[in-house]
């Protein structure tokens, strides 16, 4: 059977990098437009296996047939055994202030250099085709590409992390993840073994407090903080060092959801923040987020109150301020999920001159774990040279042969010292004074080698304690919601229990509404302490809706219509809105809607299949009548008690406001206004209506 030939998928016109004197190579396929085999024979017909005869058996002899199925078979590669889930796009960092007093690296140096980033944020412990919006932590790895070789920040949007060594991060991930013998539940940490695990492990309650925040339910991620966590060494030209904590700050500043609509987003949109970063990426609305440093020496750090080597604990801004010094935006989705998102590795211990790691045992550990999964997921050694891990600037050495070489280095010298390579053919490189050394630290006197935990490390409640106070009385009141939401979904009374002895050395109020929520009759003893707690003075900058910036940039409003809606009042939200930086999405009875006096045009969504989670303000212009019929529609009450519910500001056309709203239960208040106007609809968008919350749930 003739049938047309779908156009062969671009060539790579990409030049794979080999070692410096190395041959370059190019993808041999040239756009002919001819789909051929992998082989590179022309393919005549792409439908039809070759049988013995019309209504015969497929024959064995079928390579073309055997070779695709056979690619097809091996498409999926292991997920990365946490952080499966993730999205990803390309961007450039540009360094504003150079610290050349601190680092040699030029990435923290060279304030004219573009240096192009690979950037990646996931969810922790769902699957790769897990939910985007469960409460959980979200990595926020970067990979530079600078001139000196790859640098990867491998980070959370929570400054702490959950374990102080990195011996116990199976047992952590163990325990968070499904539970082995059911398989469930998936990217979730509301079972028993998580809290088992956290209720015997108090140094998990410092993370665990931020992630019951609204850390732990971004509305975007292009609205997430980033932290490298950990203290690094900046190493400058005299070989001194300075520790440094790194921070992103988004320029759409942060931005949470509420519980109950993460809840409805699951169902609404499995790729809600996917979708969300690359439609922004897509039309030009690049996310952006300044690069910013935390500085102290060693003296200094002595003086803290806690150890700076712990990654349990953050270092206040109060205490060391930050020093913004860069910034990153992403401009670029990727061309392709598997080659791109999917193959990256990142690895903490992809480090240049002028950077060092600290001796904090989780990072020490981690140095081991990410080349030594990536060996399995993606394969082999010479993972390094597919795309997207392959540095940007020149690379040379002796590293020859393993599973999927792609260059072909020339010349019989693979070794050095060595003389024989005298006209100069084989790209190995030489060493140079310039290249990456280790910061030479004088040993403690007096100790030796031993599996310990220092003593510096004993305190687990100081700054959980001064985290949970710093927070405005709402967030207390989340996180408290969020342990009583997840601790009732524990079914062993002995987990929830030990969990509250351990809320009450946070602080007394945290534990006893927690067990109020729970149902518990009496507080049971608090659990016994390794150090003082020590009242810390508050941060304030561990707050989210404080901190919060009304506006409504990178945001979306969704607009109900219906046929015969008042187009001039649907152009005018939308103008303002618009020109406020926000998306506008109309939503419709059905896709294709007719605006009074206009032509048929397509709804962006279907009143049913898209729910008003997926905006952060909604307003509807419909005609009285449709009003009157769309009362009686489940999709359109809710979409309305959801928004109230959610605290997103309504603009509502008098329609609804007669008949929608007293069906959906919706008594306007200042964030429920008529569709007129305009001013005060934008004003309320730019915030959630914080103090509608309490009239509608019970909060913890
Ligand atoms: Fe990790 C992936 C962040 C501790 C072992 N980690 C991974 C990713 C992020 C983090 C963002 C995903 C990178 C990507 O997008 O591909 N991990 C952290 C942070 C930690 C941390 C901020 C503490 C401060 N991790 C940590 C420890 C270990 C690991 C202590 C093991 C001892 N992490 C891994 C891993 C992963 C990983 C198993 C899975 C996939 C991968 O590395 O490439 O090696």
């Amino acid at each position: 059977m003739a049938v047309k030939k779908k156009k062969a998928s671009a060539p790579s016109k990409r030049k794979m990098q080999s070692g410096s004197g190395g041959e370059t190579h190019q993808s041999a396929t040239a756009d002919t437009g001819v789909m051929t085999t992998a082989q590179g024979i022309p393919v005549s017909d792409n439908q039809n296996s070759l049988r013995a005869h019309s209504r015969g058996p497929t024959l064995l002899e079928d390579f073309i047939l055997r070779e695709k199925i056979t690619h097809f078979d091996h498409e999926r590669i292991p997920d990365r055994v946490v952080h499966a889930r993730g999205s990803a796009a390309h961007g450039y960092f540009e360094l504003t202030r150079s610290l050349s007093k601190y680092t040699t690296a030029k990435l923290f140096t060279d304030t004219k250099a573009r240096t192009p980033v690979f950037a990646r944020f996931s969810t922790v412990a769902g699957g790769a085709g897990s939910v985007d919006t469960p409460r959980d932590v979200r990595g926020f790895a970067v990979k530079f590409y600078t001139q000196e070789g790859n640098y990867d920040l491998v980070g959370n949007n929570l400054p702490v992390f959950a374990i102080q060594d990195a011996m116990k991060f199976p047992d952590f991930i163990h325990a968070v993840k499904m539970e082995p013998d059911r398989g469930f539940p998936q990217a979730a940490s509301a079972h028993d073994t998580f809290w088992d695990f956290v209720s015997l492990s108090p140094e998990t309650l410092h993370m665990v407090t931020w992630a019951m925040s609204d850390r732990g339910i971004p509305r975007s991620l292009r609205m997430i903080e980033g932290f490298g966590i950990h203290s690094f060494r900046l190493i400058n030209a005299k070989g001194e060092s300075t520790f440094a904590r790194f921070h992103w700050r988004p320029k759409l500043g942060l931005q949470s959801t509420v519980w109950d609509e993460a809840v409805k987003l699951q169902a609404a949109d499995n790729d809600f923040h996917r979708r969300d970063l690359f439609e922004a990426i897509d039309k030009g609305d690049f996310p952006e987020w300044e690069f910013a440093v935390q500085l102290f020496t060693e003296a200094e750090a002595e003086a803290f109150p806690f150890d700076h080597l712990d990654a349990t604990k953050l270092i206040p801004e109060e205490l060391v301020p930050l020093t913004v010094i860069g910034r990153m935006v992403l401009d670029r989705n990727p061309d392709n999920h598997f080659a791109e998102n999917d193959q990256v590795a990142f690895c903490p211990a992809n480090m240049i001159p002028g950077i060092d790691f600290s001796n904090d045992p989780l990072l020490q550990g981690r140095l081991f774990s990410y080349l030594d999964t990536q060996l399995s997921r993606l394969g082999g050694t010479n993972f390094t040279q597919i795309p997207i891990n392959a540095p940007k600037c020149p690379f040379a050495n002796h590293q020859r042969d393993a599973h999927m070489q792609m260059q072909v280095p020339k010349g019989r010298v693979a070794y050095e010292p060595a003389s024989l390579d005298r006209d100069g053919s084989t790209p190995n490189g030489r060493e140079t004074s310039n290249g990456f050394r280790s910061f030479s630290e004088t040993a403690p006197k007096g100790e030796g080698k031993g599996r310990v935990r220092a003593e510096t490390f004993a305190d687990h409640y100081s700054q959980p304690r001064m985290f949970f106070r710093s927070q405005s009385p709402l967030e207390q009141a989340h996180i408290a919601s969020a342990f009583v939401f997840e601790l009732s979904k524990v079914d062993d009374d002995v987990v929830r229990e030990r969990t509250v002895s351990q809320l009450r050395n946070i602080d007394e109020s945290l534990a006893q509404r927690v067990a109020d929520g729970l149902g518990m009759t009496a507080l049971p003893d608090a659990a016994p302490k390794a150090a003082p707690v020590q009242d810390l003075p508050l941060s304030p900058a561990t707050t989210l809706i404080p901190r919060m910036k009304p506006t409504l940039a990178g945001r979306c409003v969704g607009i109900l219509v219906s046929d015969g809606s008042d187009a001039k009042a649907v152009d005018a939200v939308r103008k303002a809105v618009e020109d406020a930086g926000a998306t506008v999405k109309l939503v419709a009875p059905k896709r294709l809607v007719t605006l009074k006096g206009r032509k048929p045009q397509k709804a962006d969504g279907q009143l049913a299949g898209t729910p008003s989670v997926l905006f952060d303000a909604v307003a509807c212009v419909l005609t009285p009548e449709d009003a009157a019929r769309l009362a009686n529609e489940a999709a359109c009450i809710d979409w309305f008690r959801d928004a109230f519910g959610h605290l997103k500001a309504i603009a509502a056309c008098g329609g609804t406001r007669k008949h929608i709203l007293p069906v959906a239960g919706i008594e306007p208040d200042a964030g429920v206004m008529d569709i007129a106007e305009v001013d005060a609809f934008l004003k309320q968008a730019k915030t959630r209506q914080w103090d509608r919350e309490p009239t509608l749930r019970t909060l913890a």
